[in-house]
């Protein structure tokens, strides 16, 4: 017999007909806008979220976004991201670009595509920001366009969801 609650339960893991994109900021994100605009400009992560969020309005995407300063609750929200059949990631790593093992083994888990983005110009920075444990898993990486960035990100993962099948897998490129 099926319970009222268990058949709510089974309602949750159906994946949902509009795209489904998380953006996730790693620690002192929150801090944008206050200090270091020489490195990561003026606009505040609110500012950034909003964009983002009205521009997945507009496509008929819902965008969610999702800041923390710590690494577990940055991989809570991953496998959550899974559960929800989240169909992309964009997620600035922040410090934990080249400390996190943990992080890359949650979204390597998870294999929801991911695009990885920074504000700044992590390779015309210090030597230990050149290194990230996760590029080579991404679909690709934007590093150095400030704000604009998370939108390049977004206009590609909007992108790549249209082109999507019925069943989720890629529709192949006609050859000219
Ligand atoms: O350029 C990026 O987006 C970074 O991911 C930002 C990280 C840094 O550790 C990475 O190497 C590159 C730092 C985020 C700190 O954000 C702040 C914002 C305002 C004030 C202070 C810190």
């Amino acid at each position: 017999m099926t319970t009222k609650r268990s058949s709510r339960a089974a309602a949750k893991t159906v994946p949902s007909l509009r795209p489904q994109v998380l953006v996730l900021h790693g620690p002192n994100l929150n801090m944008l806008g206050s200090r270091e605009p020489k490195h990561y400009g003026l606009a505040t992560l609110d500012d950034i979220n909003r964009a983002l969020v009205g521009r997945g309005e507009t496509a008929g995407a819902q965008v969610e976004t999702f800041q923390h300063n710590h690494e577990g609750a940055l991989i809570d929200r991953i496998h959550q991201a899974a559960r929800d059949h989240v169909d992309f990631i964009i997620v600035n790593p922040a410090g934990y670009t080249h400390t996190s093992v943990a992080l890359r083994d949650a979204l390597a888990a998870t294999a929801i595509p991911f695009v990885e983005v920074h504000l700044s110009n992590i390779y015309a920075r210090e030597p230990f920001r050149h290194h990230s444990y996760f590029s080579d898993l991404a679909v690709g990486v934007v590093s150095g366009l400030g704000a604009h960035g998370y939108e390049l990100a977004l206009e590609y993962a909007l992108r790549h969801l249209q082109n999507r099948t019925p069943h989720g897998s890629q529709k192949t490129e006609k050859a000219h």
